[in-house]
């Protein structure tokens, strides 16, 4: 074995290597189709960290005649070492054994060997050919069953069959396994050859690293985005007759700009897991696509129209208050989408006359000036927080080997899904907000500084956890999970 490791990652055509692949080293580069006889040739993936290969995969065109490849090695009477070699040699310019000679080179060449099939299907006889195929090899190899559908009648017999031709079995998803799943193969990869031990070990702590290193680093976008949405301030000159319309402008100013800030934050979350090529399309169903200063999603993040009001974060029409036309298009509706943000920091709010109260906080006319910021209302800390958790555990869970997206939209949004991340925290944590909070609206540097390194840690170690916990990362609603 090389001083990189090396897998092949061999089946029968269409049966899910190239997705395997591609969610295994994390590389949406990957081809993935529908058309059987989509790889043809083998293409080596490094996976990287640091910018230093760490261990690569190659993936390989299906079998194309298993059954009299079979037979040639069953027949063969040479020296043991040079089967491969001498098969690849008497065959390599017939095109029925194309497919077969490349994807035996890599396994010639000393690559372990990793065997997808799709256990959603009845066992074959031909499957039973490839691998004694890989049997006859003598390469290091596991079996890996990805379930294509849900359907897992088969998967005893697959495993049955498995035992007698392979070091090690496991299930591995390409459509869904996540961190946790890809740790948990490399780990079984360890066991089929003790040689590969210690290099996987060195694998396995370079990936546990670099996936600390990554959540580290969404928290620290997260906490400078944070930053400057709830420092954000304008100032406007503005003549006593223009103060609606300038109101009006810088409100909307920004809402666009604390979306614009989010989703820059986002998409430098979704390159730090390398999702480079496919927009992990957020399911229409998803909060996430949901508008930031929606009411859904105030109260999908756990907020009840009351508080909601008392935020009072949304306008009356978002929350279908009876309030007339005129009064909406005035003080109320247009700024108080954000209001208790900029804010329209609106006090208990009853019937038709609750505008009565509304003061607008951080928008004050000041000489001929209109100032704006910073926010006044935590509350828009703990949503954004909320959502950047929930786009943290969207991105994990979008494993790269994913291609359906169609079908992956189109279920609805999991029962278990409701209600914000921050709800639950403690006290304690709570109060790693709040300081920061505080911090950022006083301006203070160093006080910035220092609580913004506690929200990261916070943030950090919820990242990890919604990296290991099962039971929470459906909380998106992996579809797939539950059709
Ligand atoms: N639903 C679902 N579809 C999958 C899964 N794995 C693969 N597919 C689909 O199956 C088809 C074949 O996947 P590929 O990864 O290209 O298969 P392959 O074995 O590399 O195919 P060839 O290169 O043609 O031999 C693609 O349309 C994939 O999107 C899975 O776990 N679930
Ligand atoms: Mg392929």
């Amino acid at each position: 074995m090389k001083t990189v490791p090396e897998f092949a990652i061999i089946g029968h055509p269409n049966e899910g290597k190239s997705s395997v692949l591609s969610t295994l080293a994390e590389d949406d580069s990957v081809r993935v189709s529908a058309t059987p006889g989509e790889t043809v040739v083998c293409q080596a993936f490094p996976v990287r960290i640091d910018g230093r290969e760490i261990i690569r995969f190659i993936d390989t065109p299906g079998f194309q005649n298993p059954r009299q490849t079979l037979e040639w090695l069953q027949s063969y009477q040479g020296p043991e070492e040079g089967m491969l070699e001498a098969f690849i040699g008497a065959h390599q310019d017939d095109p029925a054994f194309q497919d077969d000679c490349e994807l035996l080179r890599p396994v010639a060449a000393g690559a372990g060997v990793i065997f997808v099939v799709d256990g959603s299907r009845p066992l074959r006889h031909v499957d039973r050919a490839e691998m004694e195929i890989l049997r006859l090899t003598g390469a290091p190899r596991m079996a890996v069953i990805n379930c294509k559908d849900e359907e897992e009648g088969y998967l005893a017999k697959w495993q049955g069959e498995f035992r007698k031709h392979f070091n090690a079995v496991r299930l591995f998803n390409s459509c869904r396994a996540n961190y946790r799943q890809r740790i948990d193969l490399l780990e079984s990869l360890k066991s089929i050859d003790q040689q590969l031990e210690p290099v996987l070990r060195t694998v396995i702590e370079a990936f546990q690293d670099d996936w600390e290193v990554r959540s580290q680093r969404t928290a620290a976008i997260l906490a400078a985005m944070l930053i400057d949405i709830i420092s954000y301030r304008r100032v406007v000159p503005c003549a006593p007759d223009e103060e609606e319309r300038k109101r009006q402008d810088l409100h909307r100013d920004y809402l666009e700009y604390v979306t614009g800030r989010e989703r820059q934050a986002q998409q430098a979350i979704r390159a730090l897991f390398k999702h480079n090529i496919f927009n992990l399309e957020l399911p229409p169903q998803s909060i996430l696509a949901e508008d930031l200063f929606s009411q859904r999603t105030w109260e999908f993040l756990g907020l009840s129209k009351r508080q909601i009001i008392l935020a009072g974060a949304l306008g009356g029409a978002a929350l279908g208050v009876g309030i007339d036309a005129a009064t909406v298009g005035t003080s109320f509706g247009l700024f108080s989408a954000v209001g208790g943000l900029i804010g329209a920091g609106a006090t208990a709010l009853k019937g038709k006359d609750l505008l009565s109260g509304v003061r607008l906080l951080g928008m004050k006319m000041g000489g001929e000036q209109l100032r704006v910021g910073p926010v006044t209302n935590i509350q828009l800390l703990y949503i954004l927080l909320d959502r950047g958790l929930l786009f943290y555990s969207h991105v994990i869970n979008w494993a790269h080997g994913r291609r359906d997206y169609e079908r992956m939209a189109a279920l609805p949004m999991t029962a278990g899904a409701t209600g914000g991340f921050t709800r639950r925290w403690q006290r304690e944590q709570r109060a790693v907000c709040d300081r920061f909070f505080r911090a950022v609206l006083k301006g203070h540097e160093g006080e910035i500084e220092e609580t913004s390194v506690a929200l990261q840690d916070l943030l950090r170690d919820q990242f990890l956890g919604l990296s290991e916990d099962r039971a929470l990362l459906g909380v998106e609603g992996d579809p797939a999970e539950h059709s």
